[in-house]
């Protein structure tokens, strides 16, 4: 039986959209410190990362996190198919953005690394917005650090991202996969890529997930299986005897015709309820962290249909979380 709730557009949480400072969905807006953090009782913080100094192709996804905070002024904190209020359920909050390095990306790998570990000291998940897909290289030195053991990392994307490096350089958005791959606590039979498509995959790449034994679930073998089999398959692979996994989500993952606002758009790719039926999934699992990449505002449709995608990818992880993945209450 479902809880009564009080309204959330009367009494004291009335709150007018479109107006206040634009955190995601109105949370309150706190310090990127452990204390204040914990203080609050936050287990879930929004981290923007706005960094885009890496990429191969197009800047702009350092407005990432700009655009999926605007985007988000219209959604409210109850979600209905999931019964759950966020700000009840996790104590969101937003904990602004990195303070990254403009013309130093060595420097701002450095301080990603440290706002993702004052989130996780504090016991709560870091949301990370970016900014381009060589974030989780910073973000997993966090993650390493707090959780020694073995770990999984699960990448939706339509690109391996298993450059082995581009003209020498090795941090940049094609090499999350390759990076991760080649940690200490990261076996390649505990990395898998969903999603894979298209012509920005070079043999090199395939070659590199072969010799590392990476699973590599193509969107051929998501037509023919359906999504929620690859990704529980995906799945099972990250968490198979590692004590956790951590989640990057490519916003190029989804097709562009959904997903337009995004550094390289890919045709053939996700349904928006194809990826949020996935979130969902992988929420039930509970990742350690995770990040929304390569959202990029200034290539969205003027309707945003990108960013308000993006911020219902982080309901649905959350919804996810919470009911572990059942079907939806209504
Ligand atoms: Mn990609």
């Amino acid at each position: 039986m479902a809880t009564t709730r009080k309204p959330a557009i009367a009494g004291e949480r009335a709150r007018l959209l479109q107006s206040g400072l634009p955190s995601f969905i109105g949370a309150p807006w706190i310090a990127c410190d452990t204390e204040t953090i914990r203080s609050h009782g936050a287990t879930v913080a929004i981290l923007g990362v706005p960094f885009d100094q890496a990429t191969v192709y197009r800047s702009g996804s350092s407005h990432g996190p700009k655009g999926l905070r605007a985007a988000s002024e219209q959604f409210l904190p109850y979600l209905g198919e999931y019964d759950i209020d966020l700000f009840e359920e996790y104590h969101l909050v937003d904990c602004g953005d990195v303070p990254v390095v403009p013309g130093n990306a060595a420097r701002s790998r450095a301080v990603i690394n440290e706002y993702v570990g004052r989130v996780l000291d504090a016991g709560a998940l870091p949301i990370c917005v970016g900014g381009d897909h060589s974030i989780p290289i910073a973000i997993m030195d966090a993650v390493s650090e707090r959780f020694p053991g073995k770990l999984g990392y699960l990448h939706f994307d339509a690109h391996l991202d298993t450059q082995p490096d581009v003209n020498g350089e090795k941090f940049t958005n094609w090499s999350g996969v390759s990076r991760a791959a080649e940690r200490d606590n990261v076996d390649g039979k505990n990395v898998a890529v969903v999603g894979i498509r298209g012509a920005l995959n070079p043999p090199e790449q395939f070659q590199f997930a072969r010799d590392h034994g990476i699973a590599v679930f193509t969107m051929r073998q998501i037509e023919a299986r359906g999504i929620e089999a690859v990704v529980r398959d995906a799945l099972d692979r990250v968490t198979d005897e590692t004590q956790g996994f951590y989640v990057t989500w490519d916003t190029d993952v989804i097709d562009c015709s959904a997903m337009p606002g995004t550094d390289g758009p890919e045709p053939g790719g996700l349904t928006s309820r194809e990826v949020l039926r996935a979130a969902e999934l992988v929420g039930a699992r509970r990742p350690l962290g995770m990040d929304i990449v390569e959202l990029t505002p200034a290539y969205d449709h003027p309707s945003f249909i990108s960013c308000r995608l993006a911020c219902y990818l982080i309901f649905n992880v959350l919804g996810g979380m919470a009911t572990g993945g059942e079907p939806a209450r209504v």
